[in-house]
């Protein structure tokens, strides 16, 4: 099951100029910092709050480090904003997965990838969900 919005991607061009802006302007100061070479990015996820199923939701800033990274041709086209929403599972997110693709969307990667903080991820097609990139996350079991 969905059980809460996990985080929201938002692409920039200056990691830490966006990190002090989250922070100065609304003061979310709960910060975690991570580098992910598979996705291309770095990035800081900014906690907003606990969840009810035991988790939290972010926000993740992110910044491509190569420019062949997909955030990088998103921000080329797009500029900065909102990138991704993400869902987060209280169960194995390939089998979130697979009953989302059973409904006719396409999911992008054949088993789960990293994510942040340990995460298990995988995305939905933008164009099969009404225009927004989602992605799905099973926190790190503690
Ligand atoms: N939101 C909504 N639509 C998007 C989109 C986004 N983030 N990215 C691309 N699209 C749309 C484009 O506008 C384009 O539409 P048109 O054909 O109407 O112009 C279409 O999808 C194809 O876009 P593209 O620029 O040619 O990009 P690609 O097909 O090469 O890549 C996608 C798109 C979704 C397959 C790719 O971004 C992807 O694999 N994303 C998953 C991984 C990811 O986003 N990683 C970064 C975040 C990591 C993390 O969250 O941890
Ligand atoms: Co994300």
């Amino acid at each position: 099951m969905l059980t809460r919005i996990d985080h929201i991607g938002i692409a920039c061009n200056d990691l830490e100029a966006t990190v002090a802006f989250y922070q100065e302007t609304y003061g979310f100061d709960d910060v975690h910092y991570e580098v992910n070479e598979e996705q291309g990015v770095k990035e800081a996820m900014l906690k907003i709050n606990e969840t009810g199923d035991g988790a939290a939701s972010y926000l993740q800033l992110i910044q491509p480090i190569r420019d062949d990274s997909v955030v990088a041709k998103w921000l080329a086209k797009n500029g900065e904003g909102v990138h991704h929403i993400a869902f987060g599972t209280d169960g194995d997110v390939q089998d979130e997965a697979d009953g989302i693709a059973a409904k006719g969307v396409r999911v992008l990667y054949d088993k789960p990838r990293r994510g942040s903080l340990g995460s298990r991820i995988t995305f939905l097609h933008p164009k099969d969900a009404h225009g927004v990139l989602t992605e799905l996350v099973e926190k790190a079991r503690d």
